[in-house]
């Protein structure tokens, strides 16, 4: 069938709007429709060219929400009609990730995902006669996109799509870090790092947690009205400082925080992250995508002397079990979601969607399709 889609043509070009063929659903996959879908900065990470994994061209997009329209032979847990939310960490349930009890990672469709494929190691999108690449195993920057049925989760038909597609990455991943990851305790001091949508889900998070203190720090102080409006009781502009902010923390604070979250992907600030942790205890969760080729440093004294070094993916979230009961959350107004959604726009406008997260203007826009 024929689709529309932003296309990724080469790495750091705007998307271009192109008609796609897109081909059915082979056994074991899913053709969705899409309804909606978040622009993630990790979108605008791989079209900038920094991903070891980004090829070109690709329909980029992972944030989104859906509906089946058709099933592949041996399909059994999903069926036309279904509302979903694709999955860029899948859960097969049986691989040695999923069966240890100790990760959300499954690995069943990594590589080929890795490489822009579908698991059998072919594309099922066409543009302008070529083969388009697959991105993060979602592409839900297309009208119609193909999934393994591994990667979908079913969710409750009654919620908006055009909202809860953001569960889809950048929500889900901030409270998911803070409660799975960093098992964030009540009465704690927190320090989030990076305020768009991860770091304002952290603190949304941090307030399920129970934390006492959650300290917001970013340099665009246009993000500290709604981390405010979301639980944060302290704000911090690195830029009106002189000194280094992991200093200007640990001196807010006694000492350090018990907890600390890099939403950004800048290694400096990982650094700072880390060294703003309360010695003995404090811990850091690293959720930012920093580019190919670049490394974390710190003394290792800091890690000798109690402090603990995390990371996260997709806040620790098993997709088709656990995601399901946040759009629950989100469905019984436990998780914030609406106010996220700064700008919605038309499929032909992604490109604006990218200039307004460059900007510091949005949180998030969704596109409509
Ligand atoms: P975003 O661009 O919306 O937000 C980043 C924020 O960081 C902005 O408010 C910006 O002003 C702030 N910032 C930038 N440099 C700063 C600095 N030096 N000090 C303080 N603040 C600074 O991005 P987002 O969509 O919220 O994503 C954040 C990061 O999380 C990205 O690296 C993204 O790739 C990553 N991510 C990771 C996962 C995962 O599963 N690990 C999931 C989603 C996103
Ligand atoms: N190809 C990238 C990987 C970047 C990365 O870490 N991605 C996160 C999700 S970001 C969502 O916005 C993730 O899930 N990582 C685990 C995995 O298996 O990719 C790179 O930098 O190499
Ligand atoms: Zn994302
Ligand atoms: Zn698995």
């Amino acid at each position: 069938m024929k689709a529309r889609a932003a296309i990724a043509w080469a790495a750091g070009r705007p998307l271009e709007i192109d008609e796609v063929e897109v081909a059915g659903p082979k056994a074991g996959e899913v053709l969705v429709r899409m309804v909606a879908t978040g622009v993630c900065h990790t979108d605008a990470y791989t079209l900038s060219g920094r991903d070891p994994e980004g090829v070109f061209p690709a329909i980029l997009g992972h944030e989104g929400g859906g509906i089946v329209e058709d099933i592949g032979p041996g399909v059994t847990t999903l069926k036309p009609g279904d509302h979903v939310i694709p999955l860029y960490t899948p859960e097969c349930g049986q691989c040695k990730f999923c069966t240890s009890g100790k990760t959300n990672l499954c690995q069943a469709i990594r590589a080929t995902q890795g490489r822009g494929l579908m698991p059998d190691g072919t594309s099922r999108f066409t543009a302008r006669g070529k083969t388009v690449f697959h991105y993060m195993g979602t592409s839900t920057f297309s009208e119609y996109t193909v999934l393994p049925e591994i990667a979908v989760a079913r969710i409750n038909p009654a919620a908006p799509l055009d909202k809860v597609c953001l569960l889809g990455c950048g929500i889900t991943t901030g409270i998911g870090a803070v409660l799975n990851t960093a098992k964030v305790q009540p009465g704690s001091t927190v320090a989030v790092f990076g305020l768009g949508a991860i770091g304002l889900s952290a603190v949304q998070g941090a307030v399920m947690a129970g934390a006492a203190r959650i300290i917001g720090i970013d340099l665009n102080p246009a993000k500290f009205e709604l981390a405010r409006q979301l639980g944060a009781t302290d704000c911090v502009n690195p830029a009106e400082h002189a000194a280094p902010v992991q200093e200007v923390i640990v001196e807010m604070t006694d000492g350090g925080v018990d907890y600390s979250f890099e939403c950004i992907g800048n290694v400096e600030v990982m650094r700072a992250a880390l060294e703003c942790c309360h010695k003995g205890w404090g811990e850091s969760t690293i959720i930012g995508v920093a580019g190919g080729g670049e490394e974390i440093r710190t003394r290792p004294f800091q890690l000798v002397t109690g402090r603990v070094w995390r990371g996260s993916a997709f806040g620790g979230v098993k997709g088709r079990s656990q995601l399901p009961g946040y759009v629950d959350r989100y469905l019984a107004g436990q998780i914030h979601v609406d106010e996220f959604v700064t700008h919605t726009l038309p499929l032909e406008q992604i490109n604006h969607a990218f200039e307004l997260m460059h900007a510091g203007q949005s949180i998030r826009s969704v596109i409509l399709f």
